[in-house]
């Protein structure tokens, strides 16, 4: 029988029950989403300050992608790639013009795009560099967060993320990050076997963590004297959240390997992707990497759509300008527990200092029942994300509530 959904506890109750528990999520259920706002099952309005992570930087449900969506679903949803299909060449053009590659493989989710990025960057380190197949190693950073798969948690060194999940894939080396020196050393000693450098421009699920001005171009050229490529995962940072197209736009450095998420499918279909040139690219042969739904003709003309929006919109200017106005207002608030803001764009977090027992979580369910949406990320660090669709009358709004929040604590 197909439940109804009549309340939010009904909702949250089956998922209890029926659903793994991978997922302590802030109890509200969402049931309607429109720009930067979203209602809950009751039909109470909240300001959505996650985006589904960046997902959502085009708004909710937003009109054109929308129709980009239903009127490809009613001509031909899937071909597979067993099979051309009418738009996905149209993609490819339009998105390596967009952000200048020579090619694109597209892929679903964000950990697909990565996995896909350390697959080329692997094949081309034994292919191109001639590194030996058993010894081609990637570099990553403390405190990265590139998905779930068991190869990428292989990279963290958060235990919530690979602790007791087994043995671990070989291969890689993690230096500090926003630390360009640590870079130098391990590439100088043992650049020989290393084919990449993996990163965030700005490290999302480390809270934000935005590295001093300079820290990408360093990494950058250190690549480059190396023979090693520099690959940026702007599954988050990516996509006009920053305030620039990509992240990497704020030092003017072009990723050897450019990894996209989110936001490229508008929030509404999974839509992930890498762009490379011709030279690391063209070593996977057909045959030697894919996916089902990767590339499939909803995915393409949605993520076209996502793509024109943000043009269209102006929305790398919105958060620039926005995110500025944000950083300055809290920075303004008198609380105790703010103890830094900090951001780029409109990615930005606060870091609260626990008051009588207060934390991050509960300053949380104090702005859901003010009327704003957002969540902590480990612990004491809470992201506020907006929609870059965002007005600015609407994010002066939602800074009272959070200024309203914080004083309840007082
Ligand atoms: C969860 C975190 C954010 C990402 C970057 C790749 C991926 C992500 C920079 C993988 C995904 C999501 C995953 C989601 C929560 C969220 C998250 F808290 F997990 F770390 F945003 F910070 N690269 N991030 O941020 O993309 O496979 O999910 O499409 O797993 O809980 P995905």
């Amino acid at each position: 029988m197909i439940e109804k959904i009549t309340s939010s506890q009904q909702a949250m109750d089956l998922e209890a029950k029926y659903g793994a528990h991978n997922y302590h999520p802030l109890p509200v259920v969402l049931a309607k989403g429109k720009g930067a706002k979203v209602w809950d099952v009751e039909g109470k309005e909240y300001f959505d300050f996650l985006s589904a992570y960046s997902a959502v930087n085009q708004g909710h449900c937003h009109p054109k992608i929308i129709k980009a969506m239903t009127d490809q679903a009613e001509r031909l949803t899937l071909s597979s790639r067993a099979f051309y299909n009418d738009a996905l060449g149209v993609w490819e053009k339009y998105v390596t013009e967009y952000f200048g590659y020579d090619k694109v493989l597209p892929m679903n989710s964000g950990a697909e795009a990565d996995e896909t990025g350390l697959k080329l960057a692997r094949r081309w380190g034994v292919v191109k560099k001639g590194i030996p197949n058993d010894k081609v190693k990637i570099v990553c950073c403390e405190g990265n967060f590139h998905g779930r798969t068991i190869t990428i948690i292989t990279m963290s060194n958060d235990p919530e993320s690979y602790a007791n999940y087994g043995p671990m894939t070989p291969g890689f080396i993690r230096i500090p990050y926003n630390d360009p020196d640590a870079l130098e050393q391990v590439l100088a000693k043992e650049g020989k076997e290393i084919a990449g450098f993996l990163l965030e421009p700005i490290q999302g699920e480390a809270g934000v963590y935005v590295p001093d001005d300079g820290y990408l171009k360093k990494c950058y050229d250190i690549c480059k004297k190396y023979n090693v490529l520099f690959m940026a995962d702007e599954v988050q940072c990516g996509i006009a959240r920053t305030g620039k197209m990509l992240a990497c736009d704020h030092e003017g450095v072009r990723p050897d390997i450019l990894i996209l998420g989110k936001a490229l499918g508008g929030g509404v279909v999974p839509v992930s992707c890498v762009l490379a040139d011709d030279d690391i690219m063209l070593n996977i042969k057909p045959g030697e990497h894919g996916s089902t739904f990767g590339g499939n003709p909803i995915a393409a003309r949605v993520s076209i759509a996502a793509l024109e929006v943000i043009k269209e919109e102006h929305l790398m200017e919105n958060a620039e300008r926005l995110g500025k106005i944000f950083r300055e207002e809290i920075s303004k608030i008198k609380s105790p527990m703010i103890e830094k803001v900090r951001g780029k764009g409109l990615l930005n977090a606060v870091i609260i200092k626990p008051k009588d027992g207060k934390e991050a979580w509960d300053v949380c369910l104090k702005m859901r029942d003010l009327g704003l949406l957002a969540k902590p990320t480990h612990q004491h660090i809470i992201r506020f994300a907006p929609p870059l669709v965002i007005t600015e009358a609407e994010l002066r709004q939602a800074i009272e509530i959070i200024k309203e929040a914080l004083k309840s604590f007082e």
